[in-house]
């Protein structure tokens, strides 16, 4: 039978590299993100190459109207959801507490934890019918170790953390699986969003590094999809060779 992704954020990064992924495996594709011209032009290219059916969903996930509006009116053969990525967010600023901005602070939280909390929240009742179906939440290193100016974007991963926890305990007896994928550097447009479009502090960030890249973490989670369906993985962080954890790296390259 036809399986059906829905991918957060898919517009670039990981998201973009997820849609790619399970479309080359034949799923039909739910794509949001906010750059509906993006969503386009990745539809074009995905249904010439696949021959697969999207449908675009844009929509802004911390706009919870908007975000329970689409879901709750899918048209009835895409309401048959296997795999929720809850893969949108972003970091805004890199500095101390002291110093930060409360807007960006403000984004972030939105983004990452209410906006991942909407959209669950508005899919889980498709998966629950079913009685099947994945969740994959995108975590970071950042929420499983705090570093130094990383404050409020690891205060909102720990979130995704505990809420993928969360997730998994409370849909254990609908038979639902939750993971949580947790990378480490990965060079896509995080940095350049996170440095307000710095491109050279964006940079720097990968200096002596071969950082994770799009595709490999969605690689991995393909790889947390196809295992049988008996089979959970709880979490899984993932970081570059020459990354250790969230602190620790071996810039030599
Ligand atoms: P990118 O900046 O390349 O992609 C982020 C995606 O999120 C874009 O498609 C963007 O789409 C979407 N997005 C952001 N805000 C919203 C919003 N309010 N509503 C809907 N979509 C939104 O970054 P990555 O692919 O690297 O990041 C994806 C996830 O992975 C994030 O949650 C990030 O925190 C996490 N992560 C990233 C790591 C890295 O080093 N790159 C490491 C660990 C975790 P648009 O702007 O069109 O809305
Ligand atoms: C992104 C990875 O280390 O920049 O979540 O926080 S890091």
């Amino acid at each position: 039978m036809q399986k059906i992704v829905f991918i957060t954020g898919a517009t670039a990064g990981f998201g973009k590299a997820c849609a790619e992924k399970f479309a080359a495996h034949g799923y039909d594709l739910i794509l949001n993100g906010r750059r509906t011209d993006r969503l386009e032009s990745l539809q074009k290219e995905l249904v010439n190459k696949f021959n697969v059916a999207i449908l675009l969903l844009p929509f802004d996930v911390r706009n919870e109207k908007a975000v329970f509006e689409n879901i709750n009116s899918l048209p009835e053969e895409w309401q048959k959801i296997d795999v929720l990525i809850n893969n949108a967010g972003l970091a805004l600023g890199r500095g101390y507490f002291d110093e930060g901005d409360l807007d960006d602070w403000n984004t972030m939280i939105d983004t990452n934890v209410k906006g991942l909390m909407y959209v669950a929240k508005a899919v889980v009742p498709y998966l629950i019918k079913q009685k099947q179906g994945h969740i994959i939440n995108m975590g970071s290193v950042a929420g499983k170790q705090v570093y130094e100016k990383g404050n409020a974007y690891c205060a909102s991963k720990f979130a995704v953390d505990a809420l993928n926890q969360a997730l998994r305990i409370d849909l254990l007896r609908h038979g639902i699986k939750v993971t949580a994928i947790h990378p480490g550097a990965a060079e896509t447009e995080f940095s350049i969003v996170r440095f307000k479009g710095d491109e050279a502090t964006a940079k720097e960030i990968y200096d002596g590094l071969v950082p994770l890249t799009a595709e490999d973490v969605a690689e991995v989670i393909w790889y947390c999809t196809t295992l049988p369906a008996h089979v959970c993985i709880n979490e899984l962080v993932i970081t570059c060779l020459q990354q250790a954890d969230a602190i620790y790296f071996n810039r030599t390259t």
